[in-house]
């Protein structure tokens, strides 16, 4: 069957399973849509009003859903005003796969109308990225793609096609997606072997559990591995929902804004397990008493990850799904009693009162249940709901953790909305974020999504001001963004629903009445603009060292 390099580009999709595309069109990628014209039978494509929040939309897609998230973008600006939304799904090792429009190949290198080099700007920035000149290869690229972008460790895979490549034609022949494994596992029994020695004779361990728990979907086997053994699990910010965090053993987010138990369980340990983890600088602080007194495992799928952040005295590279199955069956079952109870001792009991974050997200608990799947912002907002969201299932909180792309949260829920419409979507956002790229409440109204913003409005670029409050002297610059946008009038203008509250009853009646309507609302709340997030570890310091208020 001859089909032009737009209708292969789909029909290879297809094979690969995919009916969501989050785009924009534009002139290089007008025969791409203009083949999707006749696909809408099986595609839904979310027309975003930026490229930036097509991108995040695919990334929200593709981090809820487990599935690869696919955007499409023309070239020049349209193409460019994907870099952030790839260079997140980068840094927090998403599988996306963006397909480009590039200019015809006879005006190539000519400074022609629109024309970028997207495959030079997003090297560094892609798992790996392909320039499409023949229409004879684009089939098999676009299946490597996929390949590229879900094995291993997965991460977001850039095809730039030119104009004339989506016109010509050629043979296309269906192919079977085989079914294989996506995650290798390399190391050797021996290793397994030896990591349970360790663990069996520790009487201090801590599993540093990461978002590769997520990924590998073995939320199921951690859980086996953590309990069987009665070893505490601190969680990185990827990796929250991991493990449920209303359990006993579970002791939240360490690192820069971690729990007190969480981060002194670390620095007392005797063996520290990580598990699809990087040991960031966010988390360690500084690597040499980052368990200063531990043997260190990790567990990981990517090579280049150990020892990159931090000596390790052993590695199992592989898929963690199937070594903590492994390794759990060679687990000794402990009480480790003694020192579950000195972890006890270094918890901090201190309720908030009033309308502050903490109370805020205990409200939205209650009243949205655990299935909701929360995304965030960047900044106070989203490490207090890290820190004070009792996240219970992996794929339920999504945040930038990585590049901290304020402006991500608002796409990232229009996409895990569009992956789970069954599902709650609750989107946090501060207001600098939220002013960033509100301009996808259009998306939001344009496809009906009944999801709910908490707009966090303290009338400030939090997170820096709480940085200038601590370490530069209270000397505010440029973060207060007071009284300047009415957001009721604006939400009303998208034609969504808004509402401002300034206490816990009201919050509560809102969330409801949200709920109730099914429509897309913005509850914005009203805070302090000197509302710090505690505990924190300043930058540079070692993570014992806790600031708490
Ligand atoms: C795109 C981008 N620009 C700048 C920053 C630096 N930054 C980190 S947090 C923050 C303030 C965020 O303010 P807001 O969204 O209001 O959230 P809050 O901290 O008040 O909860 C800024 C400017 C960033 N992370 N991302």
């Amino acid at each position: 069957m001859k089909l032009t390099g737009a209708e292969i580009v789909l029909e290879c999709l297809k094979e690969q399973d995919v009916d969501k595309i989050f785009g924009y069109p534009g002139g290089a990628v007008i025969p791409l849509y203009d083949a999707l014209y006749d696909k809408m039978d099986h595609f839904d494509h979310i027309l975003t009003a930026h490229e930036q929040g097509a991108s995040h939309g695919a990334d929200g897609y593709a981090r809820s859903t487990g599935k690869v998230g696919v955007c499409f973008a023309t070239s020049g600006p349209g193409a460019t005003n994907t870099v952030t939304g790839i260079a997140t799904a980068y840094m927090d090792s998403v599988p996306l796969v963006v397909i480009t429009g590039q200019v015809p190949a006879n005006l190539l290198g000519k400074d022609s109308f629109q024309e970028v080099d997207i495959t030079g700007i997003t090297l560094p920035i892609t798992k790996h990225n392909y320039f499409v000149k023949d229409v004879e290869k684009l089939a098999d690229v676009i299946r490597d793609a996929f390949k590229i972008a879900e094995s291993g460790r997965p991460g977001p895979v850039l095809i730039d096609i030119p104009k004339n490549v989506f016109l010509e034609k050629t043979t296309y022949v269906k192919k079977e997606v085989l079914k294989e494994n996506k995650r290798a596992c390399t190391s050797s029994n021996k290793e397994i072997i030896k990591a349970a020695d360790l663990i069996n004779q520790s009487s201090k361990p801590v599993i540093y559990a990461g978002g590769g728990i997520v990924l590998s979907e073995a939320a199921n086997e951690l859980y086996e591995f953590a309990t069987k053994g009665n070893i505490p699990v601190v969680n990185t910010l990827m990796g929250l929902g991991s493990f449920p965090r209303d359990h006993d053993l579970s002791l939240g987010l360490v690192g820069m804004h971690g729990m007190r138990d969480a981060n002194l369980a670390v620095c007392g340990s005797d063996l520290i397990i990580a598990i699809g983890a990087r040991f960031s600088d966010r988390v360690i602080g500084i690597a040499e008493e980052f368990g200063p007194k531990a043997k260190v495992i990790h567990i990981d799928i990517d090579a280049s990850e150990i020892g990159k952040n931090k000596d390790v005295d052993l590695w199992i590279l592989g898929d963690v799904k199937r070594v903590l199955a492994d390794l759990t069956d060679m687990l000794s079952t402990k009480d480790r009693k003694e020192w579950l109870e000195k972890i006890e001792d270094f918890k901090v009991n201190k309720e908030k009162t009033g309308f502050h974050a903490e109370n805020i997200l205990a409200c939205a608990h209650k009243v949205l249940g655990d299935e909701t799947i929360v995304t965030t912002e960047v900044g106070q907002h989203q490490m207090w709901t890290a820190q004070h969201f009792p996240f219970k299932n992996p794929r339920t909180f999504i945040s930038s953790g990585g590049l901290g792309t304020m402006g991500y949260g608002l796409g990232a829920a229009i996409g895990a909305q569009v992956g789970n419409p069954d599902k709650r979507v609750l989107h946090i956002a501060g207001d600098g974020s939220f002013r960033m790229n509100c301009n996808e409440l259009a998306t939001v109204a344009k496809y009906k999504l009944p999801m709910i913003t908490l707009l966090f409005n303290n009338q400030t670029l939090g997170m820096v001001r709480q940085w200038q409050k601590m370490f530069c002297h209270k000397r505010y610059a440029e973060t207060d963004i007071t009284q300047e946008v009415d957001y009721m009038k604006l939400v009303e203008a998208y034609g969504l629903r808004g509402e401002k509250v300034d206490n816990l009853l009201d919050l509560e009646d809102a969330l409801r009445r949200a709920i109730q309507s099914g429509k897309g609302t913005v509850i914005e709340c009203l805070l302090s603009k000197d509302d710090c997030v505690f505990p924190m570890v300043p930058p540079g310091a070692p993570i014992h060292n806790i600031i708490l208020e």
